[in-house]
């Protein structure tokens, strides 16, 4: 395992990654990777500008910049025998699971064809093996360490895959969560999505030792893995080794994959905190074109085709929304349904 330094952080399997990427994944899967980045980039985009619009309600916490970490995670690890579950920035993971846009688009403007009927919005989203999207910051973490309790304890073959943010990790409920799944040897697969801001508070300023995850995984007894989240070949890579080796191993491992949020924590932040430079500096390594670009070198994809799949994906939203704005509202009479157990 060699090292790269990018950003002043050591990230593991960079030595081979694309060249055993390109050859592992092959063209149709790499395309497909390309085309649901596109597509959670450009739900985000349009969800954005219905949400300005009036259209949606609530919160609403963009995945932009990040998509290469959840597409490649999906990707190495499969999602029919695991379990998945992250926090309210949730779009992308239940999209990556089966939800469809339409299901997703009709959610977030609160309709009853939507993902949790309407009654959840942005930060609830299901799909069969993702147990939801998380509001509260850190409180999933029990519920991914029960996950794979329940995996072991049925003799299961998958792993529990748990997303967290950076400002999530100095929670107590993930401290006691890593404590129980070291402890117990449980298949976690804890994956801090370390984009360097908590609201508006620099990692910095908010984790006393970084990197977060070589520092903290030693103090449980687990391995550590840090990869770059920008980079999809890097994080399949990574992906891959980790589920492999929880499998075999049946121990939790914590990994750290840096990336940058392309907007503010959520769409009611206008970021003023950030310099335009800083902005800049994270856009130019767009997980999308970083992948679009590797693909032409490789003669997987031409300009015309990146284009033709693009537009695609914008139609799929542009219809997603079409199906949310005609798709009735939940009836007044159901507002108590659900509410209590019958
Ligand atoms: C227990 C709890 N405390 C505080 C909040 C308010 N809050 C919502 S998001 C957030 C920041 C979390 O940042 P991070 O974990 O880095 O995730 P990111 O938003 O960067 O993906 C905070 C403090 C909350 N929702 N729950």
């Amino acid at each position: 395992m060699t090292k790269k330094t990018v950003h002043h952080v050591k990230y593991d399997f960079f030595e081979s990654h694309s060249n055993e990427v390109l050859k592992q994944l092959g063209k149709e899967s790499l395309l497909l990777a390309l085309k649901e980045m596109l597509l959670i980039r450009h739900f985000e985009l349009r969800a954005e500008s219905a949400y300005q619009q009036g259209k949606v309600g609530g919160f609403f916490h963009a995945y932009m910049g990040q998509e290469a970490i959840q597409t490649a995670a999906v990707h190495a690890m499969g999602w029919e025998s695991n379990w998945w579950i992250t926090t309210y920035r949730c779009h992308a993971l239940a999209m990556l699971l089966g939800a469809t846009p339409n299901e997703m688009m009709a959610e977030l403007y609160g309709k009853e064809t939507g993902n949790a009927r309407g009654r959840g919005g942005s930060m609830h989203l299901y799909a069969d093996r993702m147990l939801g999207g998380f509001g509260i910051v850190g409180g999933h973490l029990p519920i991914a360490t029960g996950a794979g309790f329940s995996l072991k304890y049925q003799k299961q073959e998958g792993v529990s895959v748990c997303f967290l943010g950076d400002g999530a990790f100095v929670q107590g409920a993930v401290h006691e969560s890593l404590n129980l799944a070291s402890l117990w040897n449980l298949p976690c697969i804890y994956v801090i999505e370390n984009n360097q801001w908590g609201m508006g508070t620099a990692v910095k300023r908010a984790v006393c030792v970084q990197p977060i995850a070589t520092h903290f995984a030693q103090a449980y007894g687990i391995k550590a893995y840090t990869l770059d989240g920008m980079d999809f070949f890097n994080c399949y890579a990574g992906f891959s080794h980790v589920y492999d080796e929880v499998r075999k191993t049946g121990r939790p491992v914590l990994m750290e994959v840096v990336t940058e949020r392309f907007r503010g924590h959520s769409i009611s932040d206008p970021a003023l905190y950030r310099s335009k430079a800083e902005l800049e500096e994270a856009k130019a390594r767009d997980p999308i074109p970083l992948l679009a670009h590797a693909l032409m070198k490789q003669k997987f994809l031409t300009e015309q085709t990146y284009e033709a799949i693009e537009k695609e994906q914008k139609e799929v939203i542009i219809a997603s929304m079409k199906f949310a704005e005609e798709s009735p509202l939940p009836a007044l009479t159901t507002l108590e349904e659900d509410v209590f157990a019958p």
